[in-house]
């Protein structure tokens, strides 16, 4: 009998090799890619996100359970693409912005965004204004997610800010930011939707605008 239980645990436990294990097993007795993705995986990624919030699990602990979703997902993705019913949660264009090069913060928040079943375009560091701008075209995102590590590139998410009001898409796009200079008052400021000082609070952030879409 298919354990999506025990697959759900083993993400939280951050188990690749039972991740991996769990899945291929109960995709051989014939339980649907999605229904893996959906029952297992996104639970054990929640759960990982509560325990961050309440401090029980830190950085190492959320990045093997990241690592044992995402070695999961490889498996599934494959047989989930051509499945009507596999509309994800929502499309996320995250990165660092420009002149920034630090990118584990961003990573983590890309991480639990997929967890949290986001399908996520992930365009790394340094990244200008019109490449988040041309990103959410091609990828008709609703979500740009803007991560910043030093005090002199954190005004640079201003500039994503207005790129996409200029470029005509501000009402259709939600922008969280965060990162360690970022406050709630700076995305105020800037005119950002929404802030969160952590990576699991940035994926609930996502899926409460999802909800309310
Ligand atoms: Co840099 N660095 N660094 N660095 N670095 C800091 C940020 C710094 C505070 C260190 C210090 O001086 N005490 C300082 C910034 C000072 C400031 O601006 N106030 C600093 C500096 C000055 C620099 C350089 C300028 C150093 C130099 O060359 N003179 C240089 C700049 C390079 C550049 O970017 N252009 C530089 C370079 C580097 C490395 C390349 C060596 C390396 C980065 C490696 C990498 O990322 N691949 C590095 C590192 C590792 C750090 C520290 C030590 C750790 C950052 C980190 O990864 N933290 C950092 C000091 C520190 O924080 N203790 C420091 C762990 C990570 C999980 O946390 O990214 O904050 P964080 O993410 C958190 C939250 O902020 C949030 O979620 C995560 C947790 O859940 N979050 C979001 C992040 N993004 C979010 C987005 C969201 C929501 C939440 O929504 C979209």
């Amino acid at each position: 009998m298919a354990d999506l239980q025990a697959l759900s645990q083993a993400v939280i436990v951050g188990d690749l090799e039972s991740s991996r294990k769990l899945t291929r097993q109960a995709l051989d007795e014939g339980v649907d890619p999605l229904r893996i993705f959906r029952e297992a995986l996104v639970p054990g990624m929640d759960v990982v996100g509560k325990k961050m919030k309440a401090q029980e699990y830190y950085i190492p602990e959320v990045l093997l359970s990241a690592r044992a979703m995402k070695g999961a997902a490889e498996i599934l993705r494959p047989l989930i693409a051509g499945n009507p019913d596999a509309q994800p949660t929502g499309r996320v264009v995250i990165g660092t912005v420009s002149g920034d090069l630090h990118d584990i913060g961003k990573n983590l928040v890309g991480m639990m965004l997929e967890g949290a079943g986001f399908e996520v375009t992930d365009l790394g560091t340094n990244v200008s204004a019109d490449k988040f701008v041309a990103a959410v075209k091609e990828k008709k995102a609703n979500i740009v997610a803007l991560s910043a590590l030093l005090t002199t590139t954190m005004v640079r998410m201003s500039d994503v800010v207005k790129a996409l009001e200029n470029a005509g898409l501000r009402k259709e796009i939600k922008i969280m930011v965060g990162g360690a200079p970022v406050t709630q008052r700076f995305a105020d400021e800037i005119g950002a939707d929404g802030y969160s000082p952590d990576a699991a609070g940035a994926a609930d952030l996502g899926k409460q605008w999802v909800k309310v879409a």
